[in-house]
């Protein structure tokens, strides 16, 4: 569990957290030059009956806010510190919205230097105190008054965040692990280490991690809890992690956040959010120049809402615009800055850390449930759908708790393997499927289908829903797939009156014609250009076969031709094609093609000048 301090520069917080600890976490010179804090400062504290608490102390001087901010960041329980005499100052006011802004779950208030100010005194900055904290995180806080210099009230102090922790729930262990980083460095013979308050999940020795946004990979060589090796660091813990294959000049450390390699993490220079102004705050329009923190990251944006600009005091859905990507999960808290006067002035919850364009519109309503943000992204996914994988970042929940959000939606999603699909985008695709084979019949009769590719190419959804589309309405009975062509149950190319009669004429004068057929051409000229659609489909169903590119003889005559053919060859003879001739008797125009076609079929043999019977026919 983190313990975070909090409050205007000077207050007291460093003296307090050593004499909490025993840790002095002003290590600088130039911390000790200036009297003040710069960088955070991390010390675990040993509280009997408290689960163990990591703290975090913060510089409370105007300039370090950011510095502030990325301690403060994944806190679980502030420690707001206010000195008896100076009383609540302009960064006690800081913190504290900070703090309400980023969710702090609990905390107590030390009102310390009690040694220097008069009882009297110390009651009325205890009620300005009251009135600071009424209506935010802070507000069941227990106020206790203590001096680090005498040590008086200390243990009360402990007691006090003793009761703090215990009143916490303890965060759910099975998630994904983020740890945000806010130092790196370099040790001799351990290599590159990062720091950071562990946020979600668990680590362990030997798992492959990636540095995001960067990318960079490595291996968790060991872990350490405040200075002690661990095997394992989980949620609300400080840790310090070595990593194997990374350089420590390769860590941009600002926004940093280590992950494990193949969880779902991803970083985006867009963010749906819902967005609320402090009170006071200037009104910031879409030009607006902001700063936007979120963990460790700090960086440029400017927030997008529907109709107009965002006014103090009311909840909006907004959509962020980054100039830089950066690692969140919806549900994550962040704060917005003005530049100058550099002043916090609001903040806010992701909603979608992914949408899939720049120009995604915010979501139309903040507050929504988690079933409610499903169907809009499945809506807004359309036929592309979206994978199931991405969802425990973009919902904000433990994968255990989206397998059960899946199920539950079962009713309005279709799951094709990893994607998901809207209900009824699924619904409408279907019926486009069986529009499109429709259509192909009735423009190409004399078709047996439509390949199921030209289906995939003209239905403009993911390649697999369309696939699961055809596999549904094969199974309902509607439609019928083989040798990679679709058809409506029941279709039979040609099959149509006018078709039928043509068909029937076509193949009544080719039988006719027996061993003589008319060429394509004079087809064409009795029977229509279309002739050949009709031949081919006649073909298919066998009643035709197609002896040469231009020559189709009735199935009958080839048999009674081929039967002539091994008669005159029977007993091995050995027979030329002018002998044959006389045998079948027919001119060359059509024995040609016809004995070519026999050798093709390995009906003959060519021999010398002749031919002699082939292998004999299958049956
Ligand atoms: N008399 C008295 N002085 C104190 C007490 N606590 C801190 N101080 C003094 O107040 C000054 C500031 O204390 P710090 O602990 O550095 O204050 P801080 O809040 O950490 O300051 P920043 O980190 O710079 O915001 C130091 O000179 C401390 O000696 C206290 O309980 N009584
Ligand atoms: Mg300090």
């Amino acid at each position: 569990m983190i313990l975070g301090t909090a409050g205007h520069v000077d207050h007291g917080k460093t003296a307090l957290v050593r004499a909490l600890t025993g840790v002095d976490t002003d290590r600088l010179p130039e911390e000790k030059r200036r009297g003040i804090t710069i960088e955070l400062g991390f010390a675990p504290l040993v509280l009997d009956g408290a689960p163990p608490i990591g703290v975090v102390d913060v510089p409370g001087h105007e300039a370090f806010v950011r510095t502030m901010l990325a301690g403060a960041t994944g806190v679980d329980l502030a420690l707001l510190v206010v000195a008896t005499d100076e009383g609540v100052m302009p960064q006690t006011r800081e913190h504290l919205a900070i703090l309400n802004l980023l969710g702090v779950r609990g905390g107590v208030v030390a009102l310390t230097k009690s040694d220097v100010a008069e009882p009297d005194w110390a009651q009325l900055v205890e009620d300005e105190v009251r009135s600071a904290i009424a209506g935010g995180a802070l507000e069941r806080a227990e106020i206790v008054r203590c001096s680090a210099v005498t040590g008086d009230g200390i243990d009360r102090l402990k007691a006090a965040i003793t009761r703090a922790a215990l009143a916490i729930p303890a965060r759910d262990a099975d998630d994904l692990f983020r740890m945000p980083v806010d130092r790196a460095f370099s040790v001799k013979g351990t290599g590159t280490v990062v720091t950071g308050t562990v946020w979600s999940g668990a680590l362990g020795a030997d798992e492959l991690v990636q540095l995001l946004p960067a990318g960079t990979e490595a291996r968790v060589r060991n872990l350490e809890q405040h200075g002690a090796a661990v095997p394992e660091v989980g949620v609300g813990a400080r840790a310090a992690i070595a990593l194997a294959g990374v350089d420590r000049a390769e860590i941009g450390v600002r926004g940093t956040v280590l992950v494990r390699t193949g969880d779902p993490w991803v970083s985006s220079r867009v963010l749906r959010a819902d967005v609320a102004l402090l009170d006071g705050a200037p009104v910031v329009g879409s030009r607006t120049r902001v700063r936007f923190h979120l963990g460790t990251a700090d960086l440029g944006a400017r927030i997008v809402a529907v109709g107009g600009p965002v006014h103090p005091g009311v909840r909006i859905p907004v959509r962020i615009m980054l100039d830089a990507p950066v690692v969140a999960r919806a549900g994550d808290r962040f704060v917005i800055r003005s530049a100058s006067p550099a002043a916090t002035i609001g903040g806010g919850i992701v909603t979608d850390p992914e949408p899939p364009s720049r120009r995604a519109k915010p979501w139309p309503a903040t507050t929504a449930t988690d079933e409610q943000r499903l169907a809009w992204m499945l809506a807004e996914a359309g036929g592309k759908g979206l994978t199931a994988g991405s969802l425990p970042t973009r919902i904000g929940r433990r994968p255990a708790d989206i397998d059960l959000l899946v199920a539950r939606a079962k009713r309005t999603l279709v799951r094709v393997g990893a994607r998901l699909f809207d209900a009824d985008v699924a619904k409408t695709t279907e019926l486009k499927c069986l529009a499109t084979i429709r259509l192909a019949h009735e423009q190409h009769p004399l078709e047996p289908g439509l390949p199921v590719q030209a289906i995939r190419s003209s239905v403009h959804v993911a390649a697999e829903l369309v696939d699961a589309c055809i596999a549904r309405l094969v199974e309902a009975g509607k439609i019928t797939v083989a040798g990679g062509l679709a058809a409506r149950a029941g279709w039979t190319a040609g099959g149509g009156d006018a078709d039928s009669q043509r068909s029937a004429a076509v193949l009544a004068a080719l039988k006719a014609a027996g061993p003589r057929p008319p060429s394509l051409d004079e087809l064409a000229a009795t029977h229509g250009k279309d002739v050949f659609a009709i031949l081919k489909m006649l073909v298919r169903r066998g009643d035709l076969i197609a002896v040469a590119s231009d020559r189709y003889f009735s199935r009958e005559s080839v048999d009674q031709l081929v039967s002539t053919v091994e008669v005159a060859l029977a007993g091995g003879a050995e027979l030329t094609a002018s002998q044959l001739r006389e045998a079948i008797g027919v001119t060359r125009k059509y024995l040609i093609p016809f004995l070519e076609y026999c050798d093709r079929q390995g009906i003959t043999l060519r021999k010398g000048d002749g031919r002699v019977l082939g292998a004999p026919r299958k049956p």
